[in-house]
């Protein structure tokens, strides 16, 4: 017979929090394997995007979430929207805050949402490899005024600290149950959405601070005639105008070449296999505003 503290446990865990505060270092650092974009930009990512953690005795389901902000544009509205639907949905909610930059503005929106629900609600105090021991003492117990955690973990999702004792805290409050997904799964994204995924994040990293947010990624082709041979990807980057098509293309094309390159690195360490990668820039007016063109790109 076992016991009901040896019983199987497995759940949702939604990643809240502030724009920028780390919660996909965090997911890609639970996984050990890149699944999920991230940026020194705020807004990266945009989609609910699912990783699963097998241990010994849970199935960690987490959904990485966009940042919770105050925001006036449709984009944004629809991108925070997707994040509050994930914490509906979510056995555990596991919050991420910045020990070192914290945006106290977003972060009371986020607890405003979270104080009228009854919602175990985990902390993870991030980036302590920036901050010094009194500040981050300074701040859990600031912390736990403000709402009644079930825990508060200081960790460092870049560097990996901590990030171990975070996993047992979340996994003592999951619900027992059967595992939810097979074995071998690691996220339900299919490869084209992850392609788009890598070529954005490469815009991100490569261009300045307005071309980022005027950017949305599709994928037109992507298919292999056999196993052995590269995979072949086109894809289209769409921004809003010419002045901005001129930047991500860059002097004689250099600044597309290194986005590509970088991409078809990504794509290559995660699909194991060749790529060959061809990035097309689409002016498409306003996009951003666009109810139809926030839907074909998947907003
Ligand atoms: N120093 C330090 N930087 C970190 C840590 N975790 C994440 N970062 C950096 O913080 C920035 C934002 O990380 P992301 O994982 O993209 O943050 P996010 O919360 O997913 O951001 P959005 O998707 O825009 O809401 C990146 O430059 C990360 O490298 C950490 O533990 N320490
Ligand atoms: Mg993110």
């Amino acid at each position: 017979m076992t016991s009901t503290t040896s019983a199987f446990r497995s759940g949702f865990i939604a990643i809240v929090g502030a724009p920028n505060v780390g919660k996909s270092t965090l997911l890609n650092r639970l996984l050990a394997e890149k699944i999920s974009i991230t940026s020194r930009k705020p807004q990266t990512t945009r989609n609910r995007i699912l990783g699963v953690v097998h241990r010994e005795r849970s199935q960690m389901i987490f959904v990485d979430t966009p940042g919770i902000h105050r925001s006036g544009s449709q984009l944004n509205v629809r991108i925070v929207d997707a994040a509050l639907a994930a914490i509906g949905d979510a056995d555990l909610l596991l919050m991420i805050a910045d020990a070192w930059s914290p945006d106290p503005d977003s972060e009371n929106l986020l607890i405003e949402n979270l104080r009228g629900q009854n919602r175990t609600v985990i902390l993870a105090l991030n980036k302590i490899d920036r901050i010094d021991k009194p500040s981050l003492l300074s701040q859990i117990d600031r912390w736990s005024r403000r709402f009644s955690f079930e825990a508060i973990v200081p960790i460092s999702a870049r560097m990996g600290t901590q990030v171990d004792v975070l996993l047992s805290a979340m996994e003592k409050v999951l619900p027992p149950g059967p595992p939810l997904f097979p074995e071998d799964a690691v996220t339900d994204a299919p490869m084209r959405f992850l392609a788009a995924e890598i070529v954005r994040e490469k815009v991100f990293r490569y261009t300045g601070d307005e071309i980022p947010y005027a950017t949305a990624v599709t994928v037109d082709e992507f298919n292999a005639v056999n196993d052995r041979a590269p995979v072949r990807i086109s894809a289209t980057i769409h921004v809003e105008r010419d002045s901005q098509k001129g930047i991500v293309i860059g002097k004689k094309g250099g600044k597309l070449r290194q986005i590509g390159a970088a991409a078809r690195e990504d794509l290559e360490k995660m699909m194991e296999k060749q790529v060959v990668l061809n990035l097309f820039v689409r002016v498409q007016k306003n996009w951003s505003r666009d109810g139809r063109a926030l839907r074909k790109f998947g907003y």
